[in-house]
């Protein structure tokens, strides 16, 4: 698997290189004030190879949007999901893989799944009342210890070959996320009552299996979850980070845990789990878990009266429905029948877009892929939602890290945008 991303991804590099030195002054557009004071939204900045997303269309991988994935990509079950491994493989290699080709990928990251012993006595330091984005984030850095990136910058290893190194940490970082997130959930949850991990599953199967939700339809929506969350072009936080500080040559296991605590943010992964602490305020406040579409449409007011965001709407970039909020609502269509936090979600689909709406300034009043997971995700028995960003953390390492060996094999060089004081920008607004 390595070499044929070597030799696909060598071509790209060639091409990035070509573009570098012949195509430098080429003009890519204008940068408008509004734009920088808005957070550089719609700027051509950066180069992601793994995803693209359009604004009313939502997100494709290598091109592939998320219905043709669930039924391209190989799937252990016929009439179950896809494994994410094979999303994976698409991301790297920019080719759908074969069974056996997604199978290998998934037994080549089983065989590096091991997690360093301080790893666990790091988390097993930190108190109990860390969130488990801390102690996520945490772990991911002491593992640190572990890179070759790092071993072999130090060993003076060529820049040419920096990507191989590269690839190796990125691909056992990957492998270890389910066992470090599921220690975490065992940890916080069940007594510290841990489950060995069972290499003959696959990637998300493993982690559904470690955390204790042994059945084949946790499974099935764990697959689900993984390749949904898995990546949103390069702009995102999460995304951004990682490259911005591997773009100081700092080691995957430095760029993920920085990553991480981006995605820990209410505004961009803590999303995901606030939907549901949102969810139950709303209960608590109208003292029913069946509220009417007149009372969530109050509580939706009151939300926004005391200054807050209503979680799981809107979007950065995003103008329509968000596709993977619709591949779990046909999940739900499929497989649940009648759930309070299922029909909840959909209710809150009928009510909460007219009153963002209505509110003008907001660009886009739809939901995001974290207005659904948390209700499948509880309704399969997962309800201990304060982590729930730990899991969107461990899907988004596929497209994360995916493209941060590109940018390794394209030599990227180090990012650094120009910043000026206010004043210059009103002096640019309204001379001087
Ligand atoms: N509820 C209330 N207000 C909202 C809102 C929402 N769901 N979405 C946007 N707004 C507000 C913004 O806070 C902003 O207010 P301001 O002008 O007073 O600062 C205004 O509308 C304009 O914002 P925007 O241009 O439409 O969006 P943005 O690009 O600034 O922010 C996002 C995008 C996602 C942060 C925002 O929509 C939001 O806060 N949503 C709720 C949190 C959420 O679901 N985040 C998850 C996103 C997906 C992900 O990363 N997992």
């Amino acid at each position: 698997i390595k070499y044929r991303f070597y030799q696909k991804a060598n071509k790209c590099a060639k091409e990035f290189q070509r573009l570098k030195s012949e195509h430098a002054d080429v003009v890519l557009g204008e940068v408008k004030l509004g734009q920088v004071l808005t957070g550089m939204k719609g700027i051509p900045l950066l180069v992601t190879d793994t995803s693209k997303l359009d604004p009313e269309e939502g997100i494709r991988f290598k091109g592939y949007s998320i219905p043709e994935l669930r039924e391209k990509l190989p799937k252990i079950n016929p009439d179950g999901e896809p494994i994410p491994e094979g999303l994976l493989y698409l991301m790297l290699i920019g080719e759908i893989p074969s069974q056996e080709d997604a199978l290998n990928l998934s037994r080549d990251l089983a065989t590096r799944a091991h997690v360093p012993q301080h790893t666990f006595d790091v988390i097993d330091a930190m108190p109990k009342t860390s969130k488990p984005m801390t102690q996520f984030s945490a772990a991911i850095l002491s593992m640190a210890t572990e890179s070759t990136f790092q071993k072999a910058y130090r060993a003076g290893v060529n820049k040419k070959y920096f990507w191989d190194a590269t690839y190796e940490d990125v691909m056992n970082l990957i492998a270890r996320l389910p066992r470090i997130a599921a220690y975490i959930y065992r940890r916080q949850f069940f007594n510290s009552d841990h489950i060995e991990p069972n290499p003959r599953l696959d990637w998300a199967g493993n982690l559904a299996h470690m955390m204790g939700h042994d059945s084949e339809e946790v499974r099935r929506l764990f697959r689900l979850y993984m390749i949904i969350h898995a990546d949103h072009e390069g702009g995102n936080v999460s995304a951004h980070t990682a490259h911005l500080v591997g773009s100081a040559l700092s080691n995957p296991y430095y760029c993920y845990a920085a990553a991480m605590t981006g995605l820990a943010g209410p505004l961009h992964g803590l999303a995901n789990q606030d939907v549901i602490f949102w969810i139950f305020e709303m209960i608590e406040e109208l003292d029913t878990d069946t509220p009417t579409d007149e009372q969530v449409a109050e509580y939706c007011k009151h939300t926004l009266e005391s200054g807050r965001v209503i979680p799981g709407y809107g979007h950065a970039v995003l103008r329509k429905t968000d596709p993977r909020f619709t591949a779990q609502q046909e999940f739900a269509n499929k497989y649940i029948k009648d759930d309070k936090m299922v029909n909840l979600a959909n209710q809150l689909y009928r009510v909460v877009p007219p009153i963002l709406g209505s509110v003008g300034k907001i660009k886009n009043p739809w939901p995001n892929v974290d207005a659904y997971s948390g209700s499948l995700l509880y309704h399969y028995g997962i309800k201990e939602y304060t982590f729930y960003t730990v899991m969107f953390g461990v899907s988004r390492a596929l497209g994360v890290l995916a493209s941060l060996v590109n940018d390794r094999i394209y030599g990227m060089p180090i990012e650094r945008p120009t910043s000026h004081p206010l004043s210059w920008f009103k002096e640019q607004a309204e001379g001087k």
